[in-house]
């Protein structure tokens, strides 16, 4: 789907290295090239396109492979990093107050990335309100709040002015203590004409906003630079949501742009509705597209289940101590079968916390507990989910809203976490217990 050219060419790439007999500046160099084609023919800009295959050569011939990784492992590691790094750093957009000022040309997918980031916000709990800013086309109008109206957020706009800066402060006065995230919306042309700029400026000006978005097209193709270069002398773009995911094979027009902005791609849109929509991150973005879980398992001719592994990994982590909401929720996945649910159960001392010892009619309650509890733990932050001491009452509400349970909900979460994160810490002190639990879960059989 997303980039599909380009991962295909990428993924037979590395096929070709992970089969190779030797590992050979010969073999390096015909590797090198055959990214250089794959990455031009999906628009990736010529000069980035230069710039990266140098380094791959240069540090597939001088590096030697760190011990324990194959010569074809290190090469292929080395592919993935320089690919990962011309995306550059994660970044996720905070989940708190603010105002989100959304600019690209026409048709870049603005109106409806609005709608998608109201309701993501608002799946994280917050309240979000949608400002249009696009007064010059009156169809602009009514789009953004249909899709007000699909996310249910509130909107405001005014269908007859020819202000765009006095009906964004209008809009901000209006939202100003009832919602948290306020999206402005703006207008669009074919290109960046003078008085366009003008405008985004004034509305800059005005709104002060703490995130400026650039929405762009996938398939913008090369001319992709120059433009995000120009919004970002504008108004210093703080992210890119790329859209149209879904729709195009090419796509590397639009990734050089977010490498020559130097903004973090934040979020992609794989579709028209508002939940095509993720957020972005370069390791992974790129993972997939290489389908390095493919070449991992060619790679290694280990018969390994990759569940099991993620579940020995996390298995091995919680042992560590260290149990954070991501490997409660990680777990709940591995255990979601009754069985080994109630395997681990009965491992627990005095079984699930808050419970004698575990019967079979528990059994079903306690799985549609699990489930509520995973999706509280959807409207947390990465922040939350990694410390989720920082969790006070401002937040507990923040995200109930966002789950649509209780308060009292996510407190009984976070007291199950805090007697599980316990009952972890005393499991990973007792060497025998840690031993029958690996043993009842069958890892590393
Ligand atoms: N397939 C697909 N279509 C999209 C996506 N984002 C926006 N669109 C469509 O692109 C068109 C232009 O979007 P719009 O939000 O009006 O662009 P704007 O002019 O920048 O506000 C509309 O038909 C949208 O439905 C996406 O991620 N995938
Ligand atoms: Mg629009």
């Amino acid at each position: 789907m997303v980039l599909d050219d380009l991962g295909d060419s990428l993924k037979s790439t590395l096929k070709k290295i992970a089969n190779a007999v030797h590992i050979d500046s010969k073999l390096i160099k015909d590797v090198v090239r055959d990214i250089q084609r794959a990455l031009l023919q999906a628009d990736v800009n010529v000069k980035l396109v230069l710039e990266l295959s140098k380094k791959i050569e240069k540090r597939a011939l001088e590096e030697k492979p760190p011990a324990g990784m194959s010569g074809r492992e290190h090469v292929i590691r080395i592919v993935y990093e320089e690919l990962v790094n011309i995306l550059g750093d994660s970044r996720e957009l905070p989940i708190k107050k603010q105002v989100i000022m959304m600019v690209g040309l026409y048709g870049q997918g603005k109106t409806t990335t609005c709608g998608k980031l109201a309701a993501y916000f608002k799946k994280k709990g917050l309240r979000p309100a949608l400002v249009a800013g696009d007064i010059h086309r009156p169809a602009a109008y009514e789009q953004l709040k249909q899709i007000a109206n699909q996310v249910k957020v509130p909107f405001y706009g005014d269908k007859k002015s020819k202000d765009a800066v006095k009906v964004v402060k209008e809009g901000l006065n209006k939202f100003k203590k009832t919602s948290d995230v306020i999206i402005v919306d703006t207008s669009g042309r074919h290109k960046l004409e003078a008085d366009l700029i003008d405008e985004m400026k004034e509305i800059f000006k005005a709104t002060k906003p703490d995130e400026k978005l650039l929405v762009m097209d996938a398939a913008v193709g090369q001319q992709a630079g120059p433009q995000a270069k120009a919004f970002n002398d504008t108004v210093n773009i703080t992210g890119i949501v790329l859209t149209k995911l879904d729709g195009t094979a090419k796509g590397g027009g639009a990734l050089s742009a977010a490498a020559e902005v130097g903004a973090p791609i934040v979020f992609i849109g794989t579709g028209e509705h508002a939940t095509d929509f993720e957020k972005f991150d370069p390791a992974g973005f790129i993972s997939r597209l290489l389908g390095m879980g493919d070449i991992k398992a060619l790679l290694e001719k280990a018969e390994e289940s990759l569940k099991g592994k993620d579940a020995e990994k996390t298995a091995k982590r919680i042992m560590s101590g260290k149990f954070t909401l991501h490997d409660m929720y990680d777990q709940m996945d591995m255990l979601s079968g009754m069985g080994s649910l109630k395997k681990v159960a009965e491992m627990l001392p005095g079984g699930f916390p808050g419970k004698g010892k575990i019967k079979d009619e528990d059994m079903d309650s306690t799985e549609n507990k699990l489930q509520k509890f995973k999706i509280i733990m959807d409207s947390m932050t990465n922040e939350e989910m990694n410390d989720p001491s920082i969790i006070r009452s401002s937040r507990i509400k923040r995200i109930a809203r966002g789950a649509g349970v209780e308060n009292r909900n996510v407190k009984e979460l976070l007291k199950y976490y805090n007697m599980m994160k316990r009952t972890m810490k005393g499991l990973s002190g007792n060497r025998k217990m840690r031993k029958n639990l690996m043993k009842q879960l069958n890892f590393g059989k």
